[in-house]
């Protein structure tokens, strides 16, 4: 059985230190030597392990965002340069927040990421999104000017969703682009998911295991599919482009929702599903 986890946080509020719309000081000195030591290992051993494997514009918005400095980025400093590129600033946050703080901010342009690193003993295990995971993995596509539009616009659906009751429905779009996305490029399949970009393991078995099922994307399916949020997916899907991902999105998703009123939920094991990709 898949799950799926919405942390419906609707009468959260924030934690203590915290701003009205979840947002908190980065406070960058508080990290020690430790914190950005881990940072650095993640990091050499990422770059390392994705060169071949994901989507250029990644390292692209390394180069152009300076992310190969040691250490925990300062948001300050990384803010300026992103900024300037697409209007886009990281907003540091205690942890996972609710939906719909989370969509608002997507949508005006704020990533939130997290405001601590893993331990240095689980440098593979997550409980929540970590600086990282959100730095490493979410920040260098936004410097590429049509991922940060998709972004943004998925941003506005999720508010849209979350007002219609279909949040459930875009979650999955979310899921199965921004945080497992795989794209075509040059001819070969790439990473550009964050969840796959900031994991070791899932950055190698995303593109060569055998076990996941790498179905075209195809928006009606995803809407339909469920996913796993507590192993490697089960099922990719590739898109042709961003230009191309952007542009499935861009009327709007209510026609879909509609047209996808009364239909069964997919499970994404499931091998009968396959467009080739
Ligand atoms: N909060 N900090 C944080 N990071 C996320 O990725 C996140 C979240 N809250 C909700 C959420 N993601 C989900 O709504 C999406 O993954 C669909
Ligand atoms: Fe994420």
């Amino acid at each position: 059985m898949t799950s799926e986890t919405h942390i419906g946080l609707d009468t959260a509020v924030p934690p203590s230190g915290a701003a009205a719309d979840w947002t908190i000081p980065q406070q960058w000195d508080r990290f020690t030597a430790v914190d950005h030591r881990v940072w650095d290992l993640l990091f050499a051993r990422q770059q390392e392990c994705l060169k071949g494997r994901a989507v250029k514009s990644f390292f692209d918005g390394l180069d152009l965002l300076k992310l190969s400095r040691p250490g925990i980025p300062n948001f300050e400093e990384l803010n300026e340069r992103l900024f300037a590129r697409t209007g886009w600033t990281v907003v540091s946050v205690p942890g996972l927040v609710p939906d719909q703080v989370f969509f608002d901010h997507l949508s005006h342009r704020r990533f939130p990421a997290g405001n601590f690193i893993r331990a240095a003993t689980s440098l593979d295990y997550l409980e929540e999104p970590d600086v990282f995971h959100d730095v490493f993995g979410h920040v260098p596509i936004l410097a590429d000017p049509v991922a940060a539009d998709f972004i943004q616009h998925l941003g506005a659906l999720g508010l849209e969703a979350y007002e219609k009751g279909t949040l459930q429905r875009l979650a999955r779009l979310y899921w199965y682009t921004i945080e497992f996305g795989l794209t075509m490029e040059a001819g070969e399949r790439r990473i550009y998911g964050a969840g796959i970009l900031s994991s070791f393991g899932e950055s190698v078995y995303a593109l060569e295991s055998p076990v996941p099922h790498r179905s075209r994307f195809d928006i009606d399916q995803v809407l339909r599919m469920r996913y796993r949020t507590d192993s490697f997916q089960p099922r990719y899907f590739v898109i042709d482009s961003f230009e191309a991902l952007l542009g499935t999105v861009a009327e709007g998703l209510d026609h879909l929702y509609e047209g996808l009123e009364g239909s069964e939920d997919l499970e994404p094991h499931h091998a009968d599903l396959d467009r080739a990709a």
